[in-house]
């Protein structure tokens, strides 16, 4: 826990560059919740400057929420200047599984780009695995019947990237170790982006951390942390005064907040 609250401290100390390529739906809130972090988020999409700006970046999101043909090809390109560049690819393959377009985009990025974190709903990265799932358009199906850490492992080993996957408890895994993170709140399902800006953070933190799993980590504590306080202190009020809150959270949430709230435990029959 203590690496943990180093890394939040770091984040705030780097300010890094987080170039994301993300869906209409979350751009802004992504962008300030990244602010509210300590970060400083770049939305750049065009073919012209998408790979410049991934160069000079301290790490890349791509998030395919709201795709378009255009927008794929675009992803790769930023995603292999990052790859040649030496910067951090993280992928959010939003809602894979909804259509075949989605499946199969999310399956030609992970084919094209080196990827070194992938994050998604259980139903999603079963889908970009190759197995069935129930979804729902975005949002993961009743996926109860999945074992996450189990599929986490095998994704994590059958795709070669770090994995995410959030719930109620999150998992993240390289396919050898692992953690689980009890750390969040039920009123994130209820404020759209509370994933991808999730993913985004995760560039936070891959952007100061070399080592995916303690970057990983750090990133999901930090963001259930900040969640539990909103929840606490404007949860009663609504979806709309906690979306509001977390922002305030993300900022406010401090490394003792992270020793005291944190709560992870390793991952299991790895
Ligand atoms: P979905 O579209 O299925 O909602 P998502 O992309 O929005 O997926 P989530 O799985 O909702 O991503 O994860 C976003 C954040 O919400 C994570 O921090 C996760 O821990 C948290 N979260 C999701 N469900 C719960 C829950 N039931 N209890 C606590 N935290 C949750
Ligand atoms: N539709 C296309 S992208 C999007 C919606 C509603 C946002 C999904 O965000 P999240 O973080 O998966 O809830
Ligand atoms: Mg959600
Ligand atoms: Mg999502």
């Amino acid at each position: 826990m203590n690496q943990i609250a180093g890394l939040l401290e770091r984040v705030r100390e780097i300010n890094p560059l987080v170039h994301n390529m993300t869906n209409v739906v979350v751009t802004n809130f992504t962008a300030n919740g990244l602010l509210a972090l300590g970060a400083s988020p770049v939305m750049a999409y065009a073919r012209e400057e998408a790979a410049d700006i991934a160069r000079i970046a301290g790490a890349v999101v791509l998030n395919m929420g709201t795709l378009d043909e255009e927008l794929v090809e675009n992803m790769i390109l930023a995603g292999r200047s990052a790859n040649e560049h030496g910067v951090p690819v993280l992928f959010d393959p939003v809602g894979a599984g909804a259509t075949p377009y989605r499946t199969a985009s999310a399956r030609r990025i992970m084919a094209e780009v080196k990827v070194d974190l992938l994050r998604g709903n259980a139903a999603e990265i079963a889908q970009v695995l190759g197995q069935e799932a129930a979804i729902k358009g975005v949002d993961a199906g009743a996926s109860g019947n999945l074992d996450v850490e189990e599929l986490a492992v095998r994704a994590a080993r059958e795709l070669h990237t770090a994995v995410v996957i959030t719930g109620r408890e999150d998992v993240i895994t390289d396919g050898l170790n692992g953690w689980m993170v009890g750390n969040g709140h039920p009123l994130l399902t209820r404020v759209t982006g509370a994933g991808c800006l999730l993913t985004s953070v995760l560039g936070a933190f891959a952007a100061v951390e070399a080592d995916r799993l303690a970057a990983g980590a750090a990133a999901l504590v930090v963001y259930g942390t900040a969640a539990e306080l909103a929840a606490e202190r404007k949860g009663h009020e609504g979806p709309g005064s906690f979306q509001m809150e977390l922002l305030n959270m993300l900022m406010a949430v401090s490394p003792d907040d992270v020793l005291q709230y944190g709560r992870v435990r390793p991952l299991k029959a790895v």
